[in-house]
């Protein structure tokens, strides 16, 4: 390969055809899949990682990034992650990751945090110490720095958003995820399970009015084109996590897990900042679109919450020590 190379990158091109690709293969192929667009920080910052990984490896190791649930739902991804098919994915705690790993869901308790210096307090803390290893107990690896998804808003096709009334027996489109259907539901909603990948077209055939994901999301895959307004309710910060399959890491030997892990964090880290600085521009592109905003009132929402007992059910199913670790952060709860 190095003589090839040497000979010019021309020569490569010339004779490579299907027949001959293994020739140039890295020794270590990993496949990572998101349910991000190609255009969300999520996606666009995984290939820098790839990129990155690449070049100090001197090409010994490829990422191969597999955006918009083109390898399947999440909680097919996480199928293939958990027998080796995939190598890596990025998926949110709260999302199907917690059909496996219960207690990842915690950073989705409704209006926990307050801000993005919350949210990195706790995830650099004890909480992100504590969801992480539940995360290796269950037998996957996963990285150090998480993957900013932002601050969730709710849209709808039907009507404006404003109250905790206006939600009762609203239809919305929920992740598969225990956390999020009580969510909905002790808001008065009848959420539905239904994964990413689907919910633009349940959207479009109406099978649900609404559904809930932050702006950069409702930008990127165009939810704008099925919904009509959108409820500035930042009811939950979500995140994603960069799991990998045990034994695809444990083939790497330890120069070149250090490249990855580095590049992998990283990148993180730089798509951390880039979510929040596009969560927080995007409202005038998506007027522009045609989407109507309103503020909420977040009191009623939230005191709709606590009468309904949700809090303290979650707090009984997360333990006294993860909700412990949360409260830590985000004061009384209850
Ligand atoms: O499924 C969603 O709504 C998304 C893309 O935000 C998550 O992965 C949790």
């Amino acid at each position: 390969r190095r003589i090839l190379m040497a000979a010019g990158a021309g020569a490569i091109t010339t004779i490579a055809g299907p027949g001959i690709r293994n020739a140039y293969a890295a020794e270590f192929t990993l496949k990572t899949g998101n349910n991000s667009a190609e255009s969300h920080p999520q996606t666009v910052y995984m290939r820098k990682a790839a990129a990155g990984i690449a070049k100090d490896s001197n090409g010994r190791v490829e990422l191969q990034v597999f955006p918009n649930s083109q390898l399947g739902g999440d909680p097919a991804m996480l199928s293939q992650l958990r027998t080796g098919a995939l190598d890596f994915f990025t998926i949110s705690g709260v999302n199907a990751l917690s059909a496996m790993v219960p207690n990842a869901a915690i950073t989705g308790v409704g209006f926990a945090f307050k801000s993005n210096e919350e949210v990195s307090a706790a995830m650099n803390g004890d909480l992100g110490k504590y969801i992480r290893a539940q995360v290796r107990k269950a037998g996957l690896e996963v990285f150090d720095q998480y993957w900013d998804n932002g601050f969730r808003q709710i849209t709808s096709g039907s009507k404006p958003i404003k109250t905790a009334q206006d939600l009762d027996n609203f239809k919305i489109r929920v992740p598969p995820s225990a956390l999020w259907t009580s969510l909905f539901q002790s808001l008065g909603a009848s959420p539905t399970n239904i994964s990413f990948n689907e919910a633009y077209s349940a959207l479009q055939t109406k099978i649900v009015d609404g559904q809930e994901n932050p702006l950069v999301i409702i930008e990127v895959s165009k939810l704008y084109e099925v919904q009509k307004y959108c409820a500035l309710s930042n009811h939950m910060w979500d995140g994603f996590l960069c799991l990998a399959n045990r034994r695809s890491w444990g083939r790497l030997p330890p120069n070149l897990q250090e490249i990855v892990t580095h590049h992998i964090n990283s990148n993180a880290l730089e798509q951390q900042k880039e979510v929040i600085r596009v969560n927080a521009s995007l409202r005038s592109t998506l007027e522009g679109h045609g989407l109507a905003f309103n503020e909420v009132d977040t009191k009623g929402f939230r005191d709709k919450l606590s009468k309904s007992g949700f809090y303290a059910e979650w707090k009984k199913k997360f333990g006294d020590e993860a909700w412990g670790y949360l409260e830590k952060v985000t004061g009384n709860l209850a």
